[in-house]
């Protein structure tokens, strides 16, 4: 075990960086005003993130600009928090206006149940950030040292607890908001407040927290939010047709670096149960306690998995008890069946009607025939409802009045969204970060290409009679695992250009991890790795049994049980 004393004492320059921001204000507001430039200045890169906001630049365009010597075409992402992934009509009208008028056109849906927009030039930035805040969304704390947006369960059909757990979500989101003025300040023109009293930071504190810190909620049977890839997670448990309270999970991250052994993803270890009344002050507990005992010194080791993988479940219980008055209780039964969304039309206990639609990658703009953007566009103008971003990149259209679905089916079908755009059960269990040209640590494509390979497997699929089997398959363009890929039945993980590690055998439940089986692997080399399997799989499968899973039985891989040990190996 290591002791918070065995830390090493340096700390990362990012910590000196917040001390000395000023809660979160830095050169912000100056950089924004100096037209010399796109960029702003190094620190407040740092900072931005904290408002939701990461400098990029265009890596398409970047070997074109060096020969013209010209500095690098800097433009500003954009996260948009949207807790438990529920917007409204107008706020989805909004996302959908900013992203043409300031940004590049494309709305992305993010697995966190985030909306983005890209390519925002900085001096558009507070004009799109005062748009956001006028159809009453922000994007305060959906990146940087500090709790981000709390994921849900959006699906109303799904259970009729979802409204009680949604606001149990909500409730965590508000309360681990960062109190600072700043954001309103530097993007809202709020007054500066003038007082001799020092502002605090109640939750975090001058330093906030040593790194990023997630949190999702799950409501069995779907683990459509991946609980177990979380900082601190929440398993809905339901007793008697009643939302009793949640067992907690604590130390899920997917984050690892190529090459570098110390660093590896882990899942989360259910930690006790609390009932619902307790459920905000358990999340509070556990900040605080990745607050003062995170690593600070380094950023690769300062997630709160390995604070957890540190010192052990039950130490960090201790802990966060000596935050409550109350104890943890031990965890209730539940189960998982899924990570995956479920698709097309269901009524829910209102008899209000709910679609969930596939949107390849969360990447909604039109494409040729297939026109999502202007689909969803028409149907914001009419829906009453509202729209809900899942964790898996798809959008549902919740809550809508029986009488209207008549129009939306029209309006998806004239767009080429009618109920038979997706044809296969791979691709619909698919999921793609963003990487280039955007991301600025992508090694190799990843939402780009994806459906491209995934055409090549429904193929190799479709001929061994497995089309509309449910294969999770998710790639990401580089180690840091933003689509989860670790997660997935297939996972790949970019490593070069062109090239992807091939990580099989992970839980369709999402409650064990792939094992790395081949390095640096080309497109040949996977479908080469892959085809033989699917064969076998076709032949051998026991029925309702999943591909990872009967790749762990068939002993094609091995389970990984403890990641810190055996996830390289
Ligand atoms: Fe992520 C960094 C995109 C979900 C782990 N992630 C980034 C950045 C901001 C790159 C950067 O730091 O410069 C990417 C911006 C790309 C772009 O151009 O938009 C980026 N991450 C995304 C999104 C948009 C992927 C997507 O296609 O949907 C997801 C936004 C979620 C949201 O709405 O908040 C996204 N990122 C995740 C997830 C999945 C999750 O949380 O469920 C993970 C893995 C879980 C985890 O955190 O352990 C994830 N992103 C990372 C990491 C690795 C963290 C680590 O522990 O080492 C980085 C790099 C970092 O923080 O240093 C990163
Ligand atoms: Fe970028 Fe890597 Fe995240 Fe993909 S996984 S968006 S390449 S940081």
């Amino acid at each position: 075990m290591i002791s918070d004393a065995d830390a090493p004492k340096k700390l990362h320059k990012n910590e000196y960086i917040k001390t000395d921001s000023n809660y979160l204000r830095g050169t912000i507001l100056e950089g924004l005003s100096d037209s010399l430039t796109g960029q702003v200045a190094d620190d407040d890169t740092q900072l931005l993130k904290f408002h939701g906001i990461y400098q990029q630049d265009d890596r398409d365009l970047r070997n074109e600009r060096r020969k013209q010597r010209l500095e690098k075409l800097f433009s500003f992402m954009i996260r948009v928090r949207v807790p438990g992934g529920v917007s409204t009509s107008e706020q989805y009208l909004a996302m959908d206006h900013l992203c043409d008028t300031y940004c590049n056109g494309t709305l992305k849906l993010t697995t966190r149940q985030a909306y983005q927009v890209h390519g925002v030039l900085k001096h558009n930035l507070k004009t799109t950030m005062q748009g956001i805040n006028k159809a009453a969304m922000d994007t305060i704390a959906a990146c940087g040292d500090v709790n981000r947006n709390v994921m849900c369960n959006p699906n109303p059909h799904q259970s009729e607890l979802h409204a009680d757990a949604l606001k149990v979500a909500s409730d965590i989101s508000a309360h681990l908001t960062p109190q600072t003025g700043a954001y309103h300040e530097i993007w809202l023109d709020g007054e500066k407040v003038e007082s001799s009293e020092e502002e605090v930071e109640p939750i975090y504190g001058k330093t906030y927290l040593p790194r990023k810190f997630k949190i999702a909620m799950a409501i069995p049977p779907s683990n459509d939010v991946d609980v177990f890839a979380h900082c601190l997670g929440y398993i809905a448990i339901v007793e008697d047709g009643r939302l009793v309270g949640f067992n907690v999970t604590v130390g899920g991250g997917m984050g690892t670096t190529h090459g570098k052994k110390a660093t590896y993803p882990r899942l989360a270890d259910v930690m006790g149960f609390c009932t619902v009344d307790q459920a905000v002050a358990v999340a509070e507990a556990v900040v605080k306690v990745q607050r003062d005992h995170g690593q600070r010194a380094d950023r690769t080791h300062a997630r709160f998995k390995y604070t957890v993988d540190d010192h052990g479940v039950d130490w960090i219980r201790d802990k966060v008890e000596g935050y409550l008055d109350f104890k943890m209780q031990p965890a209730r039964d539940y189960s998982f069946d899924s990570m995956g969304d479920r698709y097309g039309w269901v009524e829910g206990p209102d008899g209000k009607q709910n679609l969930t639609l596939f949107i390849e990658n969360g990447r909604v703009n039109d494409f040729g025939d297939l026109k999502i953007k202007t689909a969803l566009r028409e149907v914001a103008k009419i829906h009453t409802g509202d729209f809900r971003l899942t964790a898996n990149q798809n959008m549902i259209i919740a809550n809508i009045d029986p009488a209207m679905r008549g129009q939306i089916e029209a309006i998806l079908s004239e767009n080429g969204l009618d109920d038979t755009y997706v044809k296969s059960g791979i691709r619909l269990n698919s999921m793609a970060c963003v990487a280039l040209p955007t991301c600025g640590l992508a090694l190799a494509e990843s939402q780009r290409y994806l459906p491209e390979l995934v055409t090549r497997l429904e193929s190799e699929l479709e001929q061994v009679g497995l089309k509309d089997e449910p294969i999770v398959i998710r790639m990401t363009g580089c180690p840091n695992g933003c689509a989860r890929p670790f997660m997935a039945e297939i996972g790949l993980v970019g490593k070069a250009p062109n090239r992807y590690n091939l990580y099989l055998g992970a839980a369709f439940d999402g409650s064990r991890m792939s094992k790395l089986v081949k390095e640096s692997a080309s497109e040949d080399e996977i479908v080469e790795v892959v085809k033989p399997l699917f064969g076998r799989f076709a032949a051998e499968k026991e029925s309702e049994e999943h591909f990872g899973d009967f790749l762990i039985r068939a002993g094609v891989v091995a389970p990984v049980k403890v990641a810190r040990t055996d996830f390289h190996d």
